[in-house]
């Protein structure tokens, strides 16, 4: 017997990819987690900061140090269009963030509540069994900044968080209203059972991060084509979590809105020996920041498949 979902939402979730979850923090919750989102923001000394930018398009992803150790650290990324070609922001830092991260369930006591010290997370985990002992990682908070807030372009997360087999499954969080014009998730259903991983994002040898092909032409040509398909868009409202099977394909568009659109998402994964979390991952665990257990005992339930 499931604990929290229901049956049919779990079906749901192995059939489409992905699971949306209306109402799962409560207000109080979700208003703790933006409140903290923006004093961390107002907080932060923008004169120290390095410049960097996130985008998970095959060009654009900035490899540099700020980002490569930020997985046990609590970072600031800024929107692309917020920093001028001289370097200068533009806007109010308020206004120019793009996103937080990487170890707020590590470091924050707001965020690791709703994380690592969160119940009904620990139960949905155990419905899903897609994981016996999983371990969270990069969690994140996506600001999307009124007309600016880059779009995310499609992929899947197995891509960035490899495992061997894959078994990435994300947590995202609508901490705002999530519409049409403010950029709210899509997805492709089903594509986690028709889109292999094709590739994997990877610290490169010399320096900074790119893609490593992991099939052959045919398959990656295969992969191609059946990524093809109607993207469905999920409008949500504050608390609302949806659940991401690290194979499905999902984007989300620029904000062309005048509302910002944060959310909170963090990931876990199975851990070793069931699945091998591979060294050339750009997250790394460190000696002083292992990869947190999110269950205080292994799922011994019948596993579902962690489908590449
Ligand atoms: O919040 C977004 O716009 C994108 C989030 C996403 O793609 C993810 O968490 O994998």
């Amino acid at each position: 017997m499931p604990e929290f979902l229901h049956q049919d939402q779990i079906d749901e979730f192995y059939r489409n990819g992905y699971l949306l979850i209306p109402g799962f923090l409560s207000p109080e919750e979700t208003n703790n987690l933006l409140q903290r989102s923006k004093q961390l923001i107002s907080e932060f000394p923008i004169e120290s900061h390095p410049r960097t930018k996130f985008t998970t398009g095959d060009e654009n992803h900035v490899g540099d140090n700020y980002f490569l150790t930020s997985g046990d650290k609590i970072r600031f990324f800024l929107e692309e269009d917020a920093v001028d070609g001289d370097g200068k922001l533009n806007r109010e830092k308020e206004k120019a963030v793009n996103k937080i991260g990487h170890a707020l369930h590590e470091l924050d006591p707001v965020f690791r509540k709703v994380t690592l010290e969160n119940q009904k997370v620990q139960a949905v985990a155990r419905d899903l069994a897609m994981h016996v002992d999983p371990v969270a990682l990069q969690s994140m908070v996506i600001c999307k900044q009124p007309q600016i807030g880059g779009e995310v372009g499609e992929h899947n997360d197995s891509t960035f968080l490899y495992t061997d087999p894959p078994s990435a499954l994300g947590f995202w969080f609508a901490l705002e209203e999530c519409t049409p014009l403010n950029g709210a998730l899509s997805f492709l259903p089903g594509s986690h059972l028709t889109t292999p991983i094709t590739k994997r994002f990877v610290r490169l040898p010399e320096g900074g991060t790119g893609f490593e092909k992991i099939v052959p032409p045919e398959v990656e040509a295969h992969a191609a084509t059946s990524a093809k398909g109607k993207y469905i868009l999920e409008a949500c409202s504050p608390g609302d979590l949806v659940l991401i099977h690290g194979a499905v394909l999902h984007k989300s568009e620029r904000n062309t809105s005048s509302h910002t659109r944060f959310a909170y998402t963090f990931h876990m994964i199975e851990s070793s020996p069931r699945a091998l979390y591979d060294a050339k991952n750009w997250l790394q665990p460190t000696p002083s920041m292992p990869f947190s257990r999110v269950l205080n005992e292994p799922n011994l339930k019948l596993i579902n498949p962690v489908i590449a």
